[in-house]
């Protein structure tokens, strides 16, 4: 039997996020520090976790010892994989450079695995129970499916987990770059991601398939969804070829309306009312909506002025970058 305790992107920063009313820094502590007692508990081989350690990819150096401090602590290896926080402007590549790669260096029993065709064994003796394998975030997740299938030879029966740091999901969201559970084409026997915050908890598809993303282990911005979820690990058992997950509540973590200031939330409502009242206003002599989503309007100049979608992605992707530090 193999046993792993999972949970979803830390977002480890030394500063709260502007809708957070309690101290950021002493509840992400609070909160590895119950997934390690919780890991110590139920026995488990190792901590999972799919990115995002990091808020960003260089830390103030009194963020990385504190977070040194907690994860040395941890009772068994914490494997993981580079989020869209941990790294610079989506490159991987630049992996080696990142304050995450300075925390594995520091931590000994923190592994951080960037490439999906490499497999780490977990199991009794010679035979590997468990083949796990990670995806981290770049240009390609999400288009045509990327991201969720090991890209390993399969090694024996061992169960085939992967992680990935990818915008999985299980509805039709507002954004065009996400992938369906109900429709993605994997090799693995079992799917975790982070990346998408709220989580949709398990997901068991008609051909076996388990999804599962718990949501992130940090509320960072004070949306309903993140007011209202639990903040929960995942723990995994393995055993015989059957995969199992058990969902865990973290009594750490205080209720939303505790540490998220809802007040900005109805100040961001007032101004998306206002900026539609003003569009209206200023509505085109044919009676055309004029647009206010800054996607919308490259999309439309650019296609207005033929530039090549290419330069189009890139020019999404500076601002997606952008608007991560407000979080998500
Ligand atoms: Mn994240």
């Amino acid at each position: 039997m193999t046993k792993f305790l999972y949970f979803g992107d830390p977002h480890i920063r030394g500063t709260n996020p502007r809708n957070r009313t309690d101290s950021y820094p002493e509840a992400w502590k609070a909160k590895l520090r119950e997934i390690w007692a919780l890991g110590k508990l139920h026995q488990v081989d190792a901590f999972l976790q799919p990115g995002d350690t990091f808020d960003l990819p260089d830390v103030a150096n009194s963020v990385l010892n504190d977070a040194a401090d907690v994860f040395s602590e941890a009772p068994a290896p914490i494997y993981t994989t580079a989020g869209n926080h941990d790294i610079p402007g989506y490159n991987v590549a630049a992996f080696g450079n990142t304050s995450l790669r300075l925390l594995e260096r520091i931590v000994p029993q923190l592994r951080v695995v960037n490439d999906p065709a490499k497999a780490v064994l977990f199991g009794p003796g010679a035979i590997p129970e468990v083949a796990l394998t990670f995806t981290p975030y770049s240009g390609n997740i999400d288009r045509d499916g990327y991201g969720y299938s090991p890209e390993n030879e399969p090694v024996g029966d061992a169960y085939r987990l992967h992680i990935a740091h990818g915008m999985l999901i299980d509805h039709t969201p507002p954004f065009d770059r996400f992938t369906l559970v109900q429709e993605v084409k994997t090799t693995a026997q079992m799917v975790f991601t982070g990346h998408d915050h709220t989580g949709y908890g398990i997901y068991r598809r008609g051909d076996g398939v388990i999804f599962c993303n718990p949501g992130s282990l940090t509320r960072l911005s004070a949306s309903q969804g993140e007011i209202s979820r639990t903040i929960q690990a995942a723990l995994i058992t393995i055993e015989g070829g059957q995969g199992n997950i058990e969902l865990l509540p973290l009594q750490s973590a205080k209720p939303g309306e505790e540490v998220l200031d809802r007040s900005r939330i109805e100040k961001d409502q007032q101004r998306q009312y206002a900026m539609e009242n003003f569009a209206a206003l200023i509505q085109t002599a044919g009676g055309e909506r004029v647009r206010l989503d800054i996607n919308q309007i490259i999309e439309a100049v650019a296609e207005k002025e033929g530039v090549a979608p290419e330069v189009v992605r890139l020019a999404l992707e500076k601002i997606e970058a952008a608007r991560m530090a407000e979080g998500r």
